[in-house]
């Protein structure tokens, strides 16, 4: 290992940034007027970020963990966290230089489900039965409020996630399960007989699924057309509003096997899938989530598994918010969908925003490319794809500046997972470099960033889902606290809100960067050079009122690089924004690019 080196190049970019982390200056008066692509997103596990009150660590259940959901020894258990710890320290996530707030459900979950010996707890947010209030782990509605409101005074936005695809496993199947529940298909379980083609005739006169008429709707009386659901005793009254206690408004197909009309009807692992294309249902959860724009004036929606609900839901659910907030005076509310997937696709991801009219998406594109750039698994080419697959969004490459863009999640894993199991033999000094080199991409191309709370403090995991939800306060799990920090000397046995970290000052440096740079936020991006090799990635993004350059350039090899690439031929001297510039073109239209080992650099032409 060349000793120091790339330390070097991300210690030296961090100088050249200079000063300390400057919050961002909104005031409550004008951060309604800011656009979606203004954010910085910072997107966090209300259960994992901070325990302001462990009196409602339980969620004032009594009993063992079974009960209550509470066992902060364990990753699938609520641990602790709630609204009052993540009120108290806005000013962490505000210092990191995020201005809108992203938190996984805050509703009333079920607090444990799951067969005899394997369960878990609603401490992810995604089992909801009540979807008027918030989980008492949590805290209160008041308590949300006090949020919401502190978080404004601030400047920041807040985006609640919601769900809208399936409920928590209330409805369970009278038939004896051999193979657990198969999906049984609308071909060979119609809706117009009991329990298969030869059973006797329900629901008489009811057409199909894709007519949302009233009148066709009346007519769907009986859900036992594929199994036969029941709600437990105990459970008729478990989900508020009361209509979705009824299992008529559910699919009751039995669970998906993620492909085809099973990836629309199906139950995730028996969670209640909700029939979506009932207009029952679309008023209903209108109202339900209108109900949190007027009551609370939150900014924005994330929209989990928004590709396992059908299309046309969208088409009147999008606007339906869209014209709420509005009349709550937002009228830059941002509405991004889940589309998950594990491939390159960005036809999938835009194909969403035009047949199903979500304003954006998930940007699971980026997230591939930047990960087998930044890690130097393969060159940048998926990168400049990713640039030229743009146009496919609704509303072209304008449209595509809203999508946010990620490295890591909570369901797929960390950023520093994937650059550690894809650098299997780097030092912890490379792969800091790494991480810092895609969070440089993440916060300066195109899209909303959204960072992954504990991304900050060097946060790694051995896997996705549970492994990859640890906890900032000091955490009692030993499968997180036998792994040190990226950059750090700590683990995650102690307290990590630390704003001196590595990557919370670069983050907080980028974010600043990009705050006052509209070419950044706004800018269209025109790519200069890419590899199928790590090396050189060479883009320009323009001010899109002024038109002025801003040259982007990332060195994803292990070696210096220098290149003259292409510039607009007007922008002739060059300031540095952050890490190293030629502050003249070689001739116009033609610019040297020298950069270190993992180096990168952001350089602006003069007027
Ligand atoms: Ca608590
Ligand atoms: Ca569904
Ligand atoms: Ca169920």
């Amino acid at each position: 290992m060349r000793m120091g080196t790339r330390h070097l190049t991300a210690l030296a970019a961090l100088a050249l940034l200079g000063g300390t982390p400057q919050a961002p200056a909104d005031t409550p008066a004008d951060y309604r007027a800011r656009a979606p692509q203004e954010e910085v997103v910072y997107f966090v596990l209300p259960d994992r970020f901070a325990n302001g009150d462990p009196r409602n660590d339980r969620g004032g259940l009594k009993g063992d963990r079974l009960k209550t959901g509470f066992d902060p020894s364990a990753k699938g258990f609520y641990h602790g966290g709630d609204l009052k710890g993540l009120t108290a320290r806005l000013d962490y996530i505000q210092g990191l230089g995020a201005t809108a707030v992203w938190f996984a459900p805050v509703f009333k979950n079920k607090p444990v489900q799951g067969p005899p010996g394997d369960e878990s707890a609603g401490y992810h947010g995604y089992w909801i039965t009540d979807f008027t209030r918030v989980d008492p782990h949590f805290g209160s509605n008041a308590e949300f409020k006090a949020f919401v409101d502190a978080a404004h005074a601030r400047g920041m936005k807040v985006y609640m996630d919601i769900v809208v695809n399936h409920t928590a496993d209330v409805i369970q199947y009278r038939e004896v399960a051999k193979d657990g529940y198969p999906y049984r298909s609308k071909a060979d379980y119609p809706f117009s007989r009991k329990g298969g083609v030869t059973g006797p005739a329900i629901n008489p006169g009811f057409g199909d699924d894709s007519d949302p008429a009233p009148a066709n709707w009346a007519r769907m009386v009986d859900p036992a057309f594929a199994y036969t659901p029941y709600v437990p005793k105990g459970e008729e009254a478990a989900k508020v509003p009361a209509w979705l206690n009824e299992p008529l408004f559910y699919h009751n197909r039995g669970n998906t096997d993620w492909v085809g009309e099973s990836s629309g009807y199906g139950d995730f692992m028996g969670l209640d899938d909700i029939a979506t294309e009932n207009p029952r249902v679309l008023a209903g959860f209108i109202e339900i989530y209108g109900s949190w724009i007027d009551r609370f004036g939150i900014d924005g929606f994330r929209i989990d598994t928004a590709k396992h609900v059908n299309p046309e839901f969208w088409q009147a659910f999008v606007p339906a918010m869209l014209e709420r907030a509005r009349a709550r005076g937002i009228p830059n509310f941002h509405i991004f969908g889940e589309i998950a997937t594990s491939d390159f696709d960005p036809a999938l991801l835009a194909g969403w925003t035009r047949k199903a009219g979500l304003p954006s998406n998930l940007d699971f594109g980026f997230a591939v490319a930047a990960v087998q750039a930044a890690s130097g698994a393969r060159g940048s080419d998926l990168l400049a794809r990713w640039v030229d697959d743009d146009v496919l969004y609704e509303g072209g490459a304008r449209g595509a500046l809203i999508q946010p863009t990620f490295l890591g999640n909570h369901d797929a894993g960390r950023f520093a997972m994937f650059l550690t199991q894809l650098n299997p033999k780097a030092d912890a000094e490379e792969l800091l470099a790494r991480d810092m080199l895609g969070h440089a991409m993440l916060l300066t191309l195109r899209g909303v960033p959204v960072i992954y709370y504990g991304e900050e403090q060097g946060m790694i995991g051995h896997g996705g889902d549970q492994l990859a939800r640890q906890s900032l306060f000091a955490s009692k799990v030993p499968q997180y606290n036998d792994q040190p920090l990226l950059g750090s000397a700590a683990t995650t046995a102690q307290d990590n809100y630390n704003p001196q970290h590595p990557l919370y000052r670069l983050i907080a440096e980028l974010a600043a960067v990009r705050r006052e740079t509209p070419a950044l936020t706004s800018g269209r991006t025109l790519v200069w050079r890419s590899s199928d090799k790590p090396g050189l990635f060479v883009v320009s993004r323009f001010d899109p009122v002024t038109g002025r350059e801003v040259v982007l350039a990332f060195n994803t090899a292990n070696a210096a690089q220098t290149a003259r690439v292409t510039v607009a031929a007007r922008s002739l001297e060059f300031t540095p924004l952050a890490g190293q510039c030629s502050l003249k073109a070689d001739a116009p239209g033609s610019l040297t690019v020298t950069l270190a080992p993992l180096g990168f650099a952001v350089c602006a032409a003069k007027p």
